[in-house]
């Protein structure tokens, strides 16, 4: 068995399978792990939500924003932007299967045995991997229950409070963790986030930085995949940091990492999102260099 980590999809199925036919992937025995952002803005959002529900029991998921927001206006269709691809699946006659499974998936998955984290946008500074855990919990069980989701989905919106407090509560305290998880590149050493940055990691407003950057930050020890994050280019000087998002749907690429090798693949993107070309890319020294866990 080999498990693969792949970048943020965005509705991309093309390179997603022309990455899967580079390793030949064989969804009896490998494993899939997904950072999140699985739809919208590219070409095919439905088509790969089937072909992910289809092969469901090979993949270990995360939730990015722009799963979060297909959830929301599943809800309440008013939520749709323009610029948004979601329109397809809110259509679909299988809508409710795909949508129900998507509601199931986590914010955040530690492979213990592995010592890595999978994970859309980051772990702020200040949280150990098991206050990270615990806090994703919180929100994976609202969104699990049928009762209790919808008002999450309606109130998770909006970039405040921009700092973690043990004492938020209700739907703030669920928009906080939300907002790290999976919205968050720039913050301060004590976790205050900056949500309008989206440039490289040299661009941060000052007393900002990536998340990942800080000597404090208690998930040193932890590897760390995450993707979100486009304009990084794959690119973390970290040890133990992956970033996957290269920007297919920009017309990039779309990365693909063997987990316990580091080995890197990809497949290069047409502008709308189709697939133009397989490479193979050379292996993350940072991993490569590091025991492999068995
Ligand atoms: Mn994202």
């Amino acid at each position: 068995m080999t498990v693969y980590a792949v970048g943020d999809l965005q509705g991309c199925l093309e390179p997603l399978q022309c990455l899967l036919d580079q390793v030949a992937f064989d969804a009896r025995k490998d494993q899939l792990w997904l950072v999140g952002d699985l739809v919208n803005r590219g070409p095919q959002s439905l088509a790969t939500l089937r072909y992910l529900y289809a092969m469901r029991d090979a993949l270990t998921c995360v939730l990015g924003n722009h799963d979060l927001h297909l959830l929301a206006a599943a809800a309440n269709p008013e939520r749709l932007k323009k610029g948004d691809t979601l329109r397809e699946i809110l259509d679909a006659p299988d809508a409710p299967l795909l949508l129900r499974w998507l509601r199931q998936q986590k914010l955040l998955h530690y492979d213990e045995q592995r010592n890595t984290a999978l994970v859309h946008a980051g772990i702020p500074p200040q949280w150990s991997i098991q206050k990270a855990g615990r806090l994703a919990a919180e929100v994976e069980t609202v969104l699990r229950d049928d009762n209790l989701y919808p008002a999450f989905l309606e109130g998770m919106y909006g970039n405040e409070p921009n700092k973690w407090d043990k004492d938020l509560e209700g739907i703030a305290r669920l928009r906080t963790i939300t907002n790290y998880f999976t919205r968050m590149r720039f913050c301060t050493r004590d976790g205050k986030l900056d949500l309008k940055g989206k440039e490289g990691a040299d661009s941060a407003p000052p007393g900002y930085a990536p998340w990942f950057s800080y000597k404090e930050r208690k998930t040193r020890e932890q590897k760390i995949i995450f993707g979100h994050w486009a304009a990084l280019e794959g690119r973390c000087d970290e040890p133990g940091v992956f970033a996957l998002d290269t920007g297919c749907v920009w017309g990039n690429r779309m990365t693909l990492m063997n987990i316990d090798t580091g080995q890197r693949f990809g497949c290069d993107c047409t502008q709308d999102g189709h697939a133009a070309a397989a490479q193979k890319l050379p292996g993350d020294i940072s991993t490569a260099a590091s025991p492999r866990l068995e």
